[in-house]
């Protein structure tokens, strides 16, 4: 396994559309592996094989608490089925957007469809922060970052803050 490098804005490969993967395979399983342990590191409960440079449709996420023993969860083509008329405000960050959070108001339940470590088809309900966390990294499958949702100048703002993080680093 190794930890690979977050991209973090304005790189522009994070708003590349990710492809569908063909086959659950060792390799894939072997991407998956260090797509956990760089989330792990961050750390973060999500990560977007985008975020790490890889434009393959497939999400990592691990939502359990510091007390809870780790629960990874691997999205291979995950499509969201259904969503909720019914929507919910959550303040949101990304390790692409380091040190920047806000309000994002999304469809508080989704059914999701998905292929799982072993590539198995997946069929299953989510609603809080599960909810929450998948929608944001389908947004990235799609090349879109939470800061897309804020106002333009929120965006721009948050853009040339994190620029400034990065020269000063
Ligand atoms: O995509 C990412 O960068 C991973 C995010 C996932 C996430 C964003 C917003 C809301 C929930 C999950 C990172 O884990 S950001 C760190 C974080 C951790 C807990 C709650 C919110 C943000
Ligand atoms: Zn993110």
């Amino acid at each position: 396994m190794a930890i690979r490098e977050i991209l973090t804005v304005p790189d522009p490969v994070l708003k590349q559309k990710s492809l569908p993967v063909e086959q659950v395979d060792d390799e894939l399983r072997a991407l998956m592996d260090d797509m956990l342990e760089t989330m792990y590191e961050a750390p973060g409960i999500g990560l977007a094989a985008i975020q790490i440079g890889v434009a393959k449709r497939v999400i990592v996420m691990d939502l359990a608490r510091q007390d809870e023993e780790p629960q990874p969860r691997y999205f291979v083509n995950p499509e969201i089925l259904w969503r909720s008329d019914e929507t919910a405000p959550y303040e949101e960050g990304c390790l692409s957007v380091p040190e920047i959070y806000d309000e994002v108001e999304r469809p508080a339940r989704v059914r999701l469809r998905y292929l799982n470590y072993e590539g198995e088809l997946v069929e299953e309900d989510a609603d809080g922060l599960y909810a929450v966390c998948i929608q944001h990294e389908m947004d990235h499958l799609e090349g879109v970052l939470f800061i897309d949702h804020l106002s333009r100048l929120k965006r721009e703002q948050a853009v040339r803050k994190v620029k400034k993080q990065a020269k000063a680093a």
